[in-house]
Formats: C-alpha cells, structure tokens, sequence
C-alpha cells in the first residue's frame, strides 16, 4: 500500500483534464487560503488555467447543489468541494457539515464523477487555519485525491 505522502507527493499529468472549483464564501479567510492550496496544486499537476472553473456558492450547505449543477454539464472531469464548518454555539454545525457531506457523496456516485471533499469541520478557528496553511492544506488534499481518481 502506498504511503500518503508518496500519495500526496507524486506529480500526475493532467494537461488534459477539466476540473471545476465549488467554493463556499462563509468563512472566506479560510476557503480562500483552501482554494490557493487546490489551485496550486492543479497547476503543479499541469492542468490547464483555461480548464478551470470556480464558482462559488454562499455557505457549504449549497456546495451540494453547485456540484449537482456542475456534473450534470458533463463538461468536468471532476469537482473539488471546499467549505469550512466551524462549530459554534448552536446545531447548525452538524445539519451543514453532515447534509454537505451527504450531498457531495450523492452527486458523487449519481453521476460518477470524482469530487474531493474539501469541507473541513473544526472546533474553532485555529485548528481551521492549522488545515489550511502552506504545508497542510485541506483544499490541495481534496484535489491531489481527484486527480488520483482520475489519472492513476
Ligand atoms: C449559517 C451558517 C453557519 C451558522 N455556519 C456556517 C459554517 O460554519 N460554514 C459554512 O460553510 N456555512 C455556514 N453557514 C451558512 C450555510 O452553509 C448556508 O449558506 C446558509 O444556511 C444559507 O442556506
């Protein structure tokens, strides 16, 4: 089995590919700092500027229907999600993480299309600019995995 890192590391030729960018705007500190990481590692990958597309949708709970839109296109080879749920006071926390994270998987295997999860859910604002650095970053981890699915 091979190590994350080489997973993480290994430079996959995607010249070819179409990839599009769900974005959410809510906590836009940290989903922008996410976009740079999954950008960064498009262009790392060689895909093409011209073969991107980024839209951006108001909070993670629209990232479903944004990504349902995108694939039923059939012009993107695959989708990376980012948000950024944040735990505060009340429940909303877990009906926007869990019906984001159920809707992505359901346009996942509806249209079998890669989409990387990239919605991150934290306890508060640190560990959330922790997972979205230079080194550790959520948003170039969700699109190395789509470029895995579609270039391995
Ligand atoms: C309303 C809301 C709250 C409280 N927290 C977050 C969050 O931490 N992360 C996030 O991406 N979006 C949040 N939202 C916005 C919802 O995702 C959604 O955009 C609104 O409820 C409008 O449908």
């Amino acid at each position: 089995m091979q190590r994350k890192t080489e997973i993480l590391e290994k430079k996959r030729d995607g010249s070819k590919l179409k990839i599009a960018l769900v974005v959410a705007r809510f906590n836009s500190d940290i989903t922008e700092k996410m976009l740079a990481g999954a950008l960064r590692t498009l262009e790392e990958n060689s895909v093409q500027k011209k073969n991107i597309k980024i839209v951006w949708v108001p909070g993670s709970f629209e990232i479903p229907l944004a990504c349902q839109r995108l694939a039923k296109t059939k012009k993107f080879n695959g989708i990376v999600a980012l948000g950024c749920v944040i735990k505060g006071d009340t429940d909303h926390f877990y009906y926007i993480s869990s019906e984001a994270s159920r809707g992505i998987m359901r346009v996942m295997l509806d249209f079998s299309i890669p989409i990387g999860f990239g919605v991150i859910t934290t306890k508060n604002l640190k560990q959330a600019q922790e997972r979205s650095g230079e080194k550790n970053n959520k948003g170039a981890e969700a699109t190395q995995a789509v470029l895995e699915m579609l270039v391995d």
